[in-house]
């Protein structure tokens, strides 16, 4: 079987910058032979988004303003993707957000506001991409959302944040119940700490890396293109077989007790 994605197109949804574990995936897809398409916030992010493409050798991107709080938004970038290139084979939604205040301190002392939306940014925008992206996957298709462990259980800090990680962990699985049976498979990846904007400010990332670093089965910490690689095997013929998963490229950390 062939596993290259020559003549294959994938919507890659959070590059921020190089830094971005969507722009790891952004590459292992376009090494694979994939057509590309972009979406981000806000215009504020589409020279800078731009420019970072334009590193990728023979690559003709689309891109597309998308801020996934806002239903016609998303409606219409699909619909204008779905008239600019017909078909695609799948998407990378790797968008999350919540108020810094509410990643420090204890959880219990998180606002409605805050709660509703860290849930609305990162967990129902996976459910809105996805019902807008499937009728185009009309050859079948991935999706790909990007995970952390404080979904599965507590890690300091980490607040309403892990919350919206199982809300988006228990959607993947639904929505992959939802999509099967047009041949639209949903994964996750439960990507270990990588220094991203996201990450930036967050009080003790260090510790946390030097952690991984000292503790995890491979005593190293992931990068962007170990994710990256991944979600090519989840968007490729290779997974074929599996829908509904999550993979953890953590070098092993998740099965420490
Ligand atoms: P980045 O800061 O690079 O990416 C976060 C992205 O979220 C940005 O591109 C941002 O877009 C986008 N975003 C935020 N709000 C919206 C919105 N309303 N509409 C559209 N896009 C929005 O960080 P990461 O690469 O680290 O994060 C990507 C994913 O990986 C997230 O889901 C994160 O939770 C997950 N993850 C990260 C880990 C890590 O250690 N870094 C570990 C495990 C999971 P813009 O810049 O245009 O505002
Ligand atoms: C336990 C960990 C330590 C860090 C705790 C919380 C991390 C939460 C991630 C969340 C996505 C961060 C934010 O929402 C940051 C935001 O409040 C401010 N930043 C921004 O607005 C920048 C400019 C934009 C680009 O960011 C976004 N998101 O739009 C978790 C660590 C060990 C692992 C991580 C970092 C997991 C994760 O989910 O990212």
């Amino acid at each position: 079987m062939n596993f290259s994605l020559e003549g294959r197109t994938y919507v890659v949804m959070g590059v921020a910058n190089k830094r971005s574990i969507a722009w790891g995936i952004a590459r292992s897809l376009h090494e694979a032979g994939a057509r590309l398409i972009f979406t981000y916030a806000n215009e504020r992010f589409e020279k800078p988004v731009k420019d970072l493409v334009s590193e990728l050798e023979g690559q003709d991107a689309l891109f597309y303003e998308c801020d996934v709080t806002d239903d016609d938004a998303v409606n219409k970038t699909f619909e204008e993707i779905k008239g600019d290139v017909g078909t695609i084979h799948g998407l990378a939604h790797c968008i999350a957000f919540a108020n810094k205040d509410d990643l420090k301190g204890e959880f219990v002392d998180t606002s409605r506001d805050g709660y509703l939306l860290a849930h609305n940014i990162s967990a129902y925008s996976l459910v809105a991409v996805a019902r807008a992206a499937q009728p185009l996957m009309t050859e079948g298709g991935g999706i790909v959302t990007l995970t952390y462990l404080g979904g599965e259980r507590v890690v300091q800090n980490y607040n309403v944040m892990g919350v919206a990680k199982a809300s988006l962990d228990a959607s993947m699985k639904y929505l992959a119940n939802d999509l099967g049976k047009h041949g639209v498979r949903v994964n996750a990846i439960s990507a270990g700490p990588i220094r991203t904007l996201s990450a930036k400010g967050i009080g003790d990332f260090n510790s946390v890396l030097k952690k991984i670093e000292e503790t995890s089965p491979l005593r190293r910490t992931v990068t962007q293109e170990e994710v990256g690689d991944t979600a090519y095997y989840l968007l490729s013929d290779l997974s074929r077989g599996v829908t509904g998963e999550i993979i953890h490229v953590d070098s092993g950390y998740n099965i420490l007790g």
